[in-house]
């Protein structure tokens, strides 16, 4: 039996699996992801994808969160929070990452702002990783009239938090120019200037993570995309470039990531158009794939798959 006719069987907006295969969730569009670990549970966030068959650009009203447990089987927790829940915001539901901070799950996500030209970051907040999800700030935390160092209305999206091991978090964000700030310890103020990150090709999609001793900066690269990412000792730089970790993702032109560590094993997430019969650019679908290091810390270049993942143990 394929997946979407499980899921439609189960019902109630919960989806199943029994098999792993790309992409990982077909009973609905899903976009953007950004995964978090929580408790033993993989908690996956993602952009709705709405557009209709054929047409040229985004329809994305509200964000949506599954959960696994490994990384095959995944339960649909519907809807978080729509874009317009941010009483500042006008709409478009785009890139977003979820963290925990001390028992509360913070929501770093784009939207287009209401009265300020162009995309700004949001935060909202809640007590699950399921949500639902309230605006945390009442405003914008990123709006482009904070940024003014390019002409386009659209460099300040894709927010993506990283919180190191000694407690401190960074706001990573952008789209053509790479930016960081450090967040204070509310999670919902900047603490200090906005930097920007010297990275060659930087489209957009940030992420950064940690495995061992380094971080990495994986992020978005040319337009279509691949992905590429960079290496450092340090969460504040300098990043020394490695190279492509993610080739052109299947019928879609953006190829959005996120990279986890999850019972021993890393994952790669992604999105590709390859859902049939209608994916494309606008219409796309979350994959996983396995991701694997090499002893210098280097990443191996992904291999994206038709089958999947096997599942986690
Ligand atoms: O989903 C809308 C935009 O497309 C995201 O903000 C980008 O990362 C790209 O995936």
């Amino acid at each position: 039996m394929k997946k979407s006719l499980i899921a439609l069987a189960l019902g109630c907006g919960i989806s199943a699996s029994s098999f792993a295969a790309n992409p990982a969730i077909t009973h609905v569009l899903t976009a953007d992801p950004a995964a978090m670990v929580h408790d033993g549970t993989v908690y996956l966030y993602t952009g709705h994808d709405e557009a209709k068959d054929n047409s040229t650009f985004y329809e994305m009203h509200k964000w949506l969160v599954f959960s696994s447990t490994d990384m095959v089987n995944w339960t649909d927790h519907g809807a978080i929070m729509k874009a317009t829940d941010f009483k500042w915001a006008k709409g478009d539901a785009w890139a977003a990452h979820t963290v925990e901070k001390d028992g509360k799950f913070y929501f770093y996500t784009t939207v287009r702002h209401a009265t300020i030209n162009g995309f700004a970051v949001g935060v909202a907040v809640s007590d699950s990783p399921t949500g639902p999800f309230k605006d945390a700030l009442g405003k914008a935390l990123i709006s482009n009239d904070m940024t003014t160092d390019t002409d386009i209305d659209w460099d300040d999206l894709d927010p993506a938090v990283f919180i190191d091991d000694d407690g401190e978090a960074y706001l990573f964000w952008g789209n053509t120019k790479a930016r960081w700030a450090k967040l204070k310890d509310n999670m919902i103020e900047l603490d200090g200037p906005i930097h920007n990150i010297d990275i060659p090709s930087f489209t957009e999609a940030l992420h950064v993570h940690k495995h061992g001793e380094w971080y990495y900066l994986t992020y978005a690269t040319g337009f279509p995309e691949k992905t590429a990412y960079a290496m450092s000792k340090s969460i504040e730089g300098p990043w020394e470039y490695k190279g492509i970790l993610n080739e052109l993702a299947g019928n879609s032109n953006t190829n959005h990531q996120t990279v986890i560590d999850y019972k021993g094993r890393s994952f790669f997430i992604y999105h590709n158009g390859g859902i049939e019969p209608d994916g494309g650019s606008f219409r796309r679908s979350v994959c996983i794939d396995e991701l694997y290091y090499n002893e210098d810390g280097t990443i191996k270049r992904i291999v994206m798959t038709s089958e999947g993942v096997e599942p986690v143990k």
